[in-house]
């Protein structure tokens, strides 16, 4: 049976007039980055890079070596290929203009270059994840302010999860496919094709030790959740929670469920844990390629017009109905 690599893949993408030439290199650009990731990722306490960097990021958060490692491998790779104008990262307080001096592109990238930092050092699933957008045309040196763009927009979105094996999960904008890193050629092989979230679940992933500082739709949601067959709901739950987004995410692309991390009074002042930007958009984008649903409780995550480059987001994504049901109760809350 012939193998489909990425670079095959997208060649023919390009073919199919889906993405151009400077998108086909640049997600290539970033596939290699990842698997120089999950090099230095599996080599663990034998490469010296398990542990804290010592050093602190934008949101106040501190960074693990392996944080730090991953956003320079992801930076130096992008820097020299000519199809970026800027990258944004977590891991940075602003996002970076390609100099002057090197060759500029059309698009921009965003990512979490290593997201699941609690889970590094214990040896559970980590991932990259990773948004592309277009520069708005005429845009030299583009600045924060150009990556302000709905999620809608993005021509590509992807992550790639570091776990028992390495795979990257790709959307550009026509369906979400998984390509799986064979280790000997170092070549990411197309495994799946058209991946779909099925429309209902008996699956939920949230971290219920906040559950006393939601809010009561969230309350009146997931206490009918725990009800199960005797509740309104009429059936048993089952609930997973990975506290890594990638890993999380790709358990309900592969079989169903619903992700949630909601707004929570812990600190009020936060939209909520995660970021829109590089790590709801892309999430949201691969989910609803794949006939999933993501909203923000209330709203289509990927319809927010972002005001900010770091803004945080509650997340409600995965199968499409369990996600509208979720949507409800916050919505119909809001109408009473
Ligand atoms: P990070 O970007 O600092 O790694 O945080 C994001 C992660 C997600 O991967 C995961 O879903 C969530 O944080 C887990 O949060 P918690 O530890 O509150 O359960
Ligand atoms: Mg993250």
């Amino acid at each position: 049976m012939s193998r489909t690599s990425l670079t095959r893949f997208l060649i023919e993408e390009e073919q199919n007039k889906r993405i151009n030439a400077d998108l086909r290199q640049l997600v290539a650009v970033v596939a290699r980055a990842c698997t120089s990731i999950a090099i230095a990722v599996s080599k663990g306490a034998l490469g010296g890079v398990l542990g804290d960097a010592g050093t602190g990021n934008v949101q106040g958060e501190a960074q693990k070596k392996l944080d730090v490692i991953s956003n320079e491998i992801l930076l130096e790779a992008n820097a020299w290929g000519g199809h970026l104008a800027a990258c944004a990262s977590e891991e940075m307080d602003h996002s970076q203009p390609v100099p002057s001096e090197y060759p500029q592109g059309d698009f921009l990238l965003l990512f979490d270059p290593l997201d699941g930092s609690s889970n590094i050092d214990v040896n559970v699933s980590v991932g990259t994840i990773f948004s592309v957008l277009r520069a708005p045309a005429g845009v030299k040196q583009p600045g924060d302010e150009h990556f302000l763009q709905p999620g809608v927009q993005q021509v590509a979105a992807g992550y790639c999860i570091y776990g028992p094996s390495t795979m990257l999960v790709l959307t550009v904008g026509h369906g979400t496919h998984a390509f799986t890193l064979d280790r000997e050629t170092g070549a990411f092989i197309l495994t799946q094709r058209n991946m779909q979230v099925p429309a209902d679940t008996k699956e939920f992933a949230i971290n219920m030790s906040n559950q006393r500082h939601w809010e009561a739709p969230m309350q009146g949601y997931v206490a009918d959740l725990l009800a199960g067959k005797e509740g309104s709901r009429g059936k048993d739950f089952n609930m997973r929670w990975i506290a890594s987004m990638v890993a999380d995410v790709h358990r309900i692309l592969t079989r169903g469920g619903i992700f949630i991390y909601p707004w929570d009074k812990k600190d009020p002042g936060k939209a909520g844990k995660l970021r829109l930007m590089y790590e709801a958009n892309p999430m949201a984008l691969l989910v609803e390629q794949a006939g999933g649903a993501a909203t923000n409780g209330r709203e289509r995550i990927l319809d927010l017009q972002p005001t900010q480059l770091h803004q945080r987001v509650p997340v409600f994504l995965g199968s499409k109905n369990e996600v509208a049901q979720a949507t409800r109760y916050h919505t119909d809350h809001d109408a009473n």
